[in-house]
Order: C-alpha cells, then sequence, then structure tokens
C-alpha cells in the first residue's frame, strides 16, 4: 500500500519532469560566422569560426571526403511516413529512401510500380497507403546480420514488410488478420527463421467488435511469428502462426540469441488492464496504466510454441493459425516475470544471457538472467496471473538492477561489456558496466557515465549492435525533439540523429554529428557494415522484373516494340534507352483498357529512365535493366505528352513522345 502512494507521487514528479524538461531546452539559437579570407589555413579558419578542439576533433571523425564510401550503413525507420532511410555512418550522409507502405513518387512507387505489393497491404479490401514503421531488422545468419533482407513493421495496422537488399526495393506486405495493430516488431531470430512481431493495444481477437466493459474477457494480446523462407525471399504465410497472449499491452520485443535461442522476450505495461474513459469518470488511460507496482516481461518459448502449431494446435482466426491462450498455458508456452511499473523496451545481451528492460518511470534499468529464468522455470513457478499463465518471482530471475536516471527506456551494447541506455526525461544517454563474466566483472554492475543529448531521446542504435558481436564506436542517439538544434523551420521542426563517438572508455563519449531527420519519427534503427551489403549495381539481366527477380517473360526487346490492339484492349510495348523512348507516337482511342510494358535496355550503371503520363497518375523509376507493366483506362481523350523525369543526357529533354487518345 505504501507503493501505492509512491506510485502516486513517482508520477506526478515525472510529469512534472516532463514539464520541466521542456522548458529547460528552450535556449538561444547560436550561429557560428563563415570563415574570412580566402587564403586562411584551415588553423585560421577554426579559430575565426570558434571551433574548439573537440569540434575539431568531431569533425575529422565525420567528415569523409568526396568519393570515399562510409563504413556502415543504418537502417533507420521513417516512423508515421511509412518508409526506412538508409543513412551513411560515420558521414550522416542520406543514401536511400525506402518507400514501403506509403506511395512514394520518385521510385513509381503506388504510380505504376509497386502497386501489386501495396495492395497486399491492403486489409479487407480497404486502400491503406500509409505505416507508422518503428522497428526495422536486418536478416541474421548465426546471430550476425548478412545483409541480404530488412523487415520493418507498421504499428498502426499491424503489417511486416519485407525489403530485398539487392535492390533496395519492398517485395512483399503481410498482415495477421487476428490483430490490427503492432509495435514489438520486427525482430529476427539467430538464422532468420521467424520474423517476431508483438501486438501491442489489447484487441477483441480479429479485430473484432467487443464491449470495452468486456476487456478482461473478450479482448487479447497477441505476437505473430512470421516464417520466412529465404530461397523465395518470402515470408511463407501459411508456416506462420500467431499466439494469444494476456490483454496487457506487450510493448517492445527481442529474440533469444546463444544460451536463449529458441525463446522471445517481450516487455508489457498494463497489467492492470485499464480501458480508461476518462469521459465517463475512469481514470484516463495514462494513470490507468501505471497505476499498479509492477508489469510482466513476457518470456515465451518459440521453439515449443512451433511444436504445438505443428501438431495443429492452432486454431483459425480468419484465416490465420493463432494458438489460443489456454493451449498456450497448457504447454507451458509463456512465463510472466513482474518488472517494474510502465516499463519500456526489452533488449538482450550479445551472449544471449540477460534481458535489460527500462523502468521508462522508475530510474533503473532491470537485468534479467536468462540462466536463472531457466531454474526458476525448472523449479516449477508457485504464482499465476488471472489468466492462469505462471508468473515466476521477481528475485529468482533478476540479476542487477541498476540505477540511471529518469526515463530509461532501450539499451544497446558495444564490444567493450558496456551497455547503453536512452534516458528520455534526462535527455541522455547512460553508458553502464555489464558485472558479468564475459563483460565486464572488474567493474560490476554500474553507472559509469551519461553524456546529455538534444533532445528527449527514444531508442539508442549501435555499430552492429543487435548481433552477438557488436562492434563499439558509434552509437545514434534518435532524438524525438531537436527544439534549437537547427535554424527554424516553422512550428514543425525535424527530429535530431546524433552520432556518439564511444570509442574511449569511462566518462569520454563525444557527440559528433547532429543530423536533422526530416519526414518522419525514427523510432529504431540497426547498423551494418557496409561491406556486408552486396547490393546490385545495374539488375543482372536487361528484362528483369524486380518483384520477381528474374528475367520477365513479358520484357521488350529493341526491335520488337509497337502498339497493339485486341478490340477495346490495347497492348503497348517499349524501350527506353539514352534518349529515346519507342514508339514515340502511341495512339488509342477513348475507352480503351491499356497495358503498357517498359523495358530500360540500359546496362551503365545510374542510367536510370523516368516515365511520366500527365493526368493518368503514371510516375516510374526504371532502372537499369529492369522491366515495369502498368495498366489503365483512357477515360480522357487529349494529346498528353509523357517523358522521361531523370535528367539522364544532354538530349533528356527531348525523350519524350505523345500519347494521342481519340474521342468516341
Ligand atoms: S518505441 Cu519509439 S521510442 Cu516504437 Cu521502440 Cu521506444
Ligand atoms: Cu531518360 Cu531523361
Amino acid at each position: 500500500m505504501i507503493s501505492q502512494r509512491l506510485s502516486s507521487r513517482l508520477l506526478l514528479i515525472g510529469a512534472v519532469l516532463v514539464i520541466a524538461g521542456v522548458l529547460a531546452v528552450t535556449v538561444s539559437p547560436k550561429a557560428i560566422t563563415s570563415a574570412q579570407g580566402s587564403d586562411a589555413d584551415w588553423q585560421t579558419i577554426a579559430e575565426q569560426r570558434g571551433l574548439t578542439e573537440a569540434d575539431l576533433r568531431a569533425a575529422v571523425m565525420t567528415y569523409t571526403p568526396s568519393g570515399v564510401m562510409d563504413e556502415y550503413v543504418m537502417f533507420a525507420s521513417a516512423g508515421q511516413g511509412g518508409q526506412v532511410l538508409a543513412i551513411g555512418l560515420p558521414s550522416m550522409r542520406l543514401l536511400r529512401l525506402i518507400a514501403v507502405f506509403a506511395p512514394e513518387p520518385w521510385q513509381g512507387y503506388g504510380y505504376g510500380t509497386g502497386n501489386e505489393v501495396l495492395e497486399q497491404g491492403f486489409i479487407d479490401g480497404q486502400e491503406i497507403l500509409w505505416g507508422d514503421t518503428h522497428h526495422p531488422a536486418l536478416s541474421e545468419t548465426n546471430g550476425e546480420y548478412d545483409g541480404q533482407w530488412l523487415f520493418i513493421g507498421d504499428k498502426a495496422n499491424g503489417r511486416v514488410a519485407v525489403i530485398d537488399l539487392r535492390d533496395f526495393e519492398t517485395k512483399q506486405i503481410v498482415h495477421n488478420p487476428a490483430f490490427l495493430n503492432d509495435h514489438g516488431g520486427t525482430f529476427v531470430t539467430p538464422n532468420t527463421e521467424y520474423i517476431v512481431e508483438g501486438g501491442q493495444y489489447g484487441l477483441p481477437l480479429g479485430g473484432d467488435y467487443a464491449p470495452i466493459e468486456e476487456y478482461q474477457n473478450a479482448y487479447s494480446g497477441m505476437i505473430t511469428f512470421w516464417k520466412f523462407d529465404r530461397e523465395a525471399g518470402r515470408i511463407d504465410y501459411s508456416q506462420s502462426f500467431a499466439m494469444e497472449l494476456p490483454p496487457y499491452w506487450q510493448d517492445l520485443c527481442d529474440a533469444g540469441k546463444g544460451v536463449s535461442e529458441g525463446w522471445v522476450f517481450c516487455n508489457s505495461f498494463n497489467a492492470e488492464m485499464a480501458t480508461g474513459g476518462i469521459e465517463k469518470g475512469n481514470p484516463p488511460f495514462e494513470a490507468g496504466v501505471s497505476r499498479g507496482a509492477v508489469d510482466y516481461l513476457h518470456i515465451i518459448n518459440l521453439k515449443a510454441a512451433e511444436a504445438v502449431f505443428q501438431a495443429g494446435g492452432a486454431v483459425d482466426v480468419r484465416g490465420f493459425s493463432v494458438i489460443p491462450l489456454e493451449t498456450v498455458i497448457e504447454n507451458n508456452l509463456l512465463y510472466l516475470a513482474p518488472e517494474p511499473r510502465s516499463p519500456h523496451g526489452a533488449d538482450v545481451t550479445p551472449r544471449g544471457d540477460f534481458i535489460s528492460v527500462g523502468g521508462k518511470l522508475d530510474p533503473h534499468v532491470s537485468v534479467y538472467s536468462f540462466h536463472k529464468i531457466q531454474d526458476a522455470v525448472a523449479a516449477g513457478p508457485t504464482e499465476k496471473d488471472v489468466f492462469g499463465v505462471p508468473v515466476l518471482a521477481l528475485e529468482s530471475v533478476l540479476e542487477a538492477q541498476v540505477e540511471l536516471g529518469l526515463g530509461p527506456l532501450h539499451t544497446v551494447y558495444d564490444d567493450q561489456g558496456y551497455a547503453y541506455t536512452s534516458l528520455f526525461l534526462d535527455s541522455a544517454v547512460a553508458r553502464w558496466s555489464i558485472g558479468a563474466e564475459g563483460y565486464r566483472p572488474q567493474d560490476g554492475w554500474q553507472l559509469i557515465s551519461k553524456i546529455p543529448v538534444q533532445y528527449n531521446v527514444g531508442h539508442l542504435a549501435a555499430a552492429e549492435g543487435d548481433t552477438m558481436s557488436p562492434d563499439g564506436r558509434f552509437l545514434v542517439a534518435l532524438n524525438k525533439w531537436s527544439v534549437d538544434r537547427f535554424l527554424s523551420t516553422g512550428p514543425l521542426l525535424p527530429q535530431n540523429l546524433q552520432l556518439i563517438d564511444v570509442t574511449r572508455p569511462g566518462d569520454q563519449m563525444q557527440i559528433l554529428y547532429d543530423m536533422p531527420i526530416t519526414g518522419a519519427e525514427p523510432h529504431y534503427a540497426q547498423i551494418i557494415k557496409a561491406d556486408k551489403l552486396k547490393a546490385w549495381e545495374v539488375y543482372p539481366e536487361v528484362g528483369w522484373n524486380p518483384i520477381t527477380q528474374s528475367v520477365d517473360p513479358n520484357a521488350v526487346i529493341q526491335g520488337t516494340e509497337g502498339v497493339t490492339r485486341d478490340g477495346k484492349n490495347v497492348t503497348v510495348r517499349m524501350t527506353a534507352v539514352r534518349s529515346h523512348m519507342t514508339p514515340e507516337h502511341i495512339e488509342i482511342e477513348e475507352g480503351d483498357h491499356v497495358t503498357w510494358t517498359i523495358t530500360n535496355v540500359e546496362r551503365a550503371r545510374d542510367a536510370t529512365h523516368g516515365f511520366a503520363i500527365p493526368f493518368y497518375n503514371i510516375n516510374l523509376s526504371i532502372e537499369p535493366g529492369e522491366t515495369i507493366t502498368f495498366e489503365f483506362e483512357a477515360k480522357r481523350p487529349g494529346v498528353f505528352s509523357f517523358y522521361c523525369t531523370e535528367f539522364c543526357s544532354a538530349l533528356h529533354l527531348e525523350m519524350m513522345g505523345y500519347m494521342m487518345v481519340q474521342p468516341k
């Protein structure tokens, strides 16, 4: 009962800190004057610009001369923009935007290419043309990033996308029809057998209707295990399954590795099963959800769940295989362990032996030992939650609690035995030592140092950070607010990604670079060694279809271009090469159904042609070797000048033609 009072006080303190934090960061902008005098040497310029020694160190740590490649590529989510960003490190140069859940004109995605991929993501026939991307996951082999695939979830609609890193394009979108949101995804198992997609807000199964008053009995939580078929480069829907969970709000998940391979861990934050409704006199969500003293770490035996699924233990929910909660409990697929109230993040250490959970409203990070979890499971848990799920006693599974500061969220790891936790309310990153064998037993479990970041940091990303052998060296703080860091762009400001040098031990972390992200909020990112990526320079053969990753039987060969008619169906077969499209005159009639294929027959690197038809909403990017087919109804008569949208050559402006639609 003491904890009840303490809880409300902590909440109050939390609220005050949130407000204070916001006020404290309003500092007047400072500008650096540019260097005077064209013949000044670098020391003089540095002096004139007022750069300190630390500034110069940061500059030489990050400056990457023209033509020199970055060492790492960071794949960052772009939040509610529904995209992924590829960013080079340490230069923090933006390399590529990857369209995933939302149409994107530069890539032609949704404007003639990629339409079928976007359509896979429609739910019950409803067009959904955006997504809220949170956690990208690189494919792994033996617990190391292998540079082949990237996965990302859409929190809003509960979908997962597959991106092929040979061409950095989205190939597939899947949706578990048993649930309508997600959050704890995507994360992969150490050999990418499964892509894990944890749910978030409790819902009736199948997204059906049930009164909120029946929350405890009629609502569920969910975790989906998408089976990845590497050969096909696709998620295998029929071999994928989900597990029904109690309607606690499962939050962040991570896959076990090393000693914990075959297990999955998710923190959660509504063990209270609060249902909100402040307008009906109920506690509002943010109070109701934080009322109790503890939430639950979910410890899931994926190997055993897979066996239950394969033995027919799942039921069909809207065409998807779901293991019901009773079966989950009967087969001991799920254990719970108490977590300090309203935690955030569940991050498995490189060897898979510990799981760090951030306190959010508690200044500690709590570290759970997988060995202790195994012992507690073997000993047989004595407690159960209201659904009958076994609860492991906190003392029996907790290895350490390290006090870090205010608002600990997410933790990443380096190669020196340090862990780094983002402190949302402190706007800082805490470095702490993992006091266990194989990490830093000499230091014990303790806070080493903190570095301020600007501002309100969410996730951190570490170089090769989610592998079994992180690189250390660089850390990126993905901050929610930038406030005074950049020139003002009006009331909507960019987020700020800050590159942090973690090469030096102890308290010598340094901010090296601020990168404004325009687009949307990058929740999480993964950083891979650039030499692991083996992206194609051009498509392997002329006539390539990037969806099937093979030569399209419909590809247009030079010399065979033309327009043919079969009743109202018109087929256009076209090639594109610097600096013309063949044919140049397309004569059709109002009411025709047009199927149009274009092959870019170029073999030169970067010789991409665009293709746009006014009015008809067609806008393509046809990369060297690529074949694209699109269709439309010629409903408006007139003359339409189609043209190449990429300035591909000196005669690019001439790379055009006329589509003439005769009225009926
Ligand atoms: S969440 Cu955004 S800061 Cu979706 Cu991983 Cu924690
Ligand atoms: Cu092709 Cu411009």
